[in-house]
């Protein structure tokens, strides 16, 4: 199995997949994107026409996009779901809605692992969504996470999808106090600091009028 995947640092879609492949267990290997620089787009066009990371070459089945991704690997690992039928609809709402939505986050907030301090203005719209945000971790843990620490107790691909989010909140030291325990859980997980780690090392740089499309 083949990821093609841009910045660990700047591409939020490119992690999640990369989350989605560590939680699999299964062996894989990955290739990088540089994004924005040299032939990247052709790097990508020769994987999937769809022209975008993550890409995940499985044998002779090419699935592009982190959802799709998430739901192909599902099929050979159910239990990156919740098990529980009720709690897995619930977990691929919060997961499309994430897919499809939180536009004012990704734009004012871009994911940057390395700018841990940097400070910018919340607009209403971004308020709204940090809001939301704070709003399914509530309901997730009175109504299904039974204690446990994650979404949905275990660890799943709703944890997955939203740890970009919980990684920008704190670049930007914008955590709401109510979902504080939730975060700094996400935060502490081995993976989500081995993703860090691999990100504070890369080098690249991607500048301001790209930061939106990363
Ligand atoms: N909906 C897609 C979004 C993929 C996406 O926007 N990827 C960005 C990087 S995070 C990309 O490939 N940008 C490069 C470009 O547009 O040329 C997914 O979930 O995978």
């Amino acid at each position: 199995m083949r990821l093609l995947m841009g910045n660990y640092n700047y591409s939020s879609w490119s992690v999640r997949g990369w989350l989605v492949l560590k939680a699999s267990g299964v062996p894989f290997d990955v290739e990088n994107v540089s994004l924005f620089k040299g032939e990247y787009k052709q790097q990508i066009l020769n994987a999937s026409p769809a022209g975008k990371v993550p890409i995940l070459v499985d044998g002779d089945v090419t699935v592009a996009d982190s959802l799709a991704i998430a739901e192909h690997m599902a099929e050979k690992n159910p239990e990156l779901w919740p098990a529980d039928a009720a709690a897995r609809a619930h977990a691929r709402s919060i997961s499309a809605e994430m897919h499809s939505g939180f536009v004012a986050m990704r734009e004012t907030l871009p994911m940057n692992t390395r700018a841990t301090g940097r400070r910018v203005s919340v607009t209403a719209e971004t308020r709204n969504d940090i809001d939301r945000f704070a709003a399914i971790v509530a309901e997730c843990r009175s109504r299904f996470s039974n204690r446990g620490e994650w979404l949905y107790g275990d660890y799943s691909i709703a944890d997955m999808m939203y740890a970009p989010v919980v990684s920008r909140l704190h670049t930007y030291g914008v955590t709401p106090e109510s979902i504080t325990e939730y975060c700094e859980h996400v935060l502490r997980a081995p993976v989500v600091r081995e993703w860090f780690a691999i990100a504070g090392d890369e080098s690249d740089v991607i500048e301001k009028s790209e930061v939106g499309q990363a």
